[in-house]
């Protein structure tokens, strides 16, 4: 049996690799399940439920000892349950830089990584490539998770090919929609006051020789209204975690993936600072706005490029 398997709390991009080509192996003819480990972030369950889809992902005192592993939506180690061992792991499906850890992978028999919008497209390439039809279910969370992973083939690392097979997974299924996809990105955009820290992701510090900082993200429809109620919620988030983190700055970056815009800002005049140092943006009112999607991968690249 090989177990296909993705990072904990898994997004749609992860989620729907795992699924679908779980059911890709099986149609070949390799016993093959997927195990999500923990719980899966709100997008998965939104679409889910939208579409009626059923996850029936393995436990973990289901997996054997010597089972095989298909490590989909990363290339790294630090993300994956323990039960996964290196020497186990048999094939990488990624669209990420390339891992520091990927060498320590000694049994991989097939590894594809292109940087692409999302990992799902590799996997609708293979069923495209397969001649096997990926079923309704497939082909909804592949659609889907590229389209959210791409911000609706908005983002800067979208490419020809996702477009390609989005229009194939399109043709194929007459349960997607472009409709669906503005319903699916404003429900997501529901974020209750107690969730707001963990939608920020700012829990991890980005540390460079001279200082370290914190980059916040938050991707919802309607940002400007959004940010009318939310922002000074967002510093007060900023301001516990520059605090608690113990770093030099602190700034969020926000993106309406509805509109297709971003603002940024930082939780005080230091990290301002910082922001139009490092990147050369204009601040007008405390905030930088830009015309088109930059995601918060954009800024780190060029941080690290700066000053690592
Ligand atoms: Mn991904």
């Amino acid at each position: 049996m090989k177990v296909i398997t993705s990072y904990n709390q898994p997004d749609l991009d992860g989620v729907s690799c795992m699924y679908a080509y779980s059911e890709l192996l099986n149609k070949i003819g390799e016993k093959t399940n997927y195990f999500i480990w923990g719980k899966p972030k709100k997008e998965v369950l939104i679409v889910c439920e939208m579409f009626g889809i059923s996850l029936n992902t393995l436990k973990v005192k289901e997996i054997s000892k010597d089972s095989d592993f298909i490590v989909v939506d990363l290339n790294g180690k630090e993300q994956l349950h323990s039960i996964v061992k290196e020497e186990k792991v048999i094939e990488i499906i990624d669209h990420h830089g390339l891992s520091r850890w990927l060498q320590s992978y000694k049994n991989i028999q097939r590894l594809q990584i292109d940087r692409l919008g999302a990992a799902a497209t590799i996997v609708a390439e293979r069923y495209k490539n397969s001649g096997f039809l990926p079923s309704r279910e497939s082909a909804i969370l592949l659609f889907y998770g590229i389209i959210s992973n791409s911000i609706n083939l908005k983002a800067n690392i979208t490419n020809k090919r996702d477009i390609e097979i989005c229009n194939w997974l399109k043709s194929i299924c007459e349960d997607i929609s472009d409709e669906k996809i503005k319903e699916i990105f404003i429900k997501k955009s529901i974020i209750k006051d107690e969730n707001l820290r963990e939608e920020m992701e700012c829990e991890i510090p980005n540390t460079f020789p001279d200082f370290k900082t914190i980059v916040a993200q938050l991707e919802v429809a309607n940002l400007k209204e959004f940010l009318k109620n939310k922002k000074s919620n967002i510093i007060d988030i900023m301001k516990e975690v520059k605090k608690e983190k113990n770093v030099n700055f602190v700034f969020i970056n926000c993106v309406d993936i509805l509109n297709g815009y971003t603002i940024i800002f930082g939780v005080d005049e230091e990290s301002n600072e910082f922001i139009k140092e490092t990147f050369g943006y204009k601040f007008i009112n405390k905030e930088v706005e830009i015309n088109k999607i930059i995601q918060r991968k954009d800024l780190t690249k060029i941080l690290r490029k700066k000053y690592l």
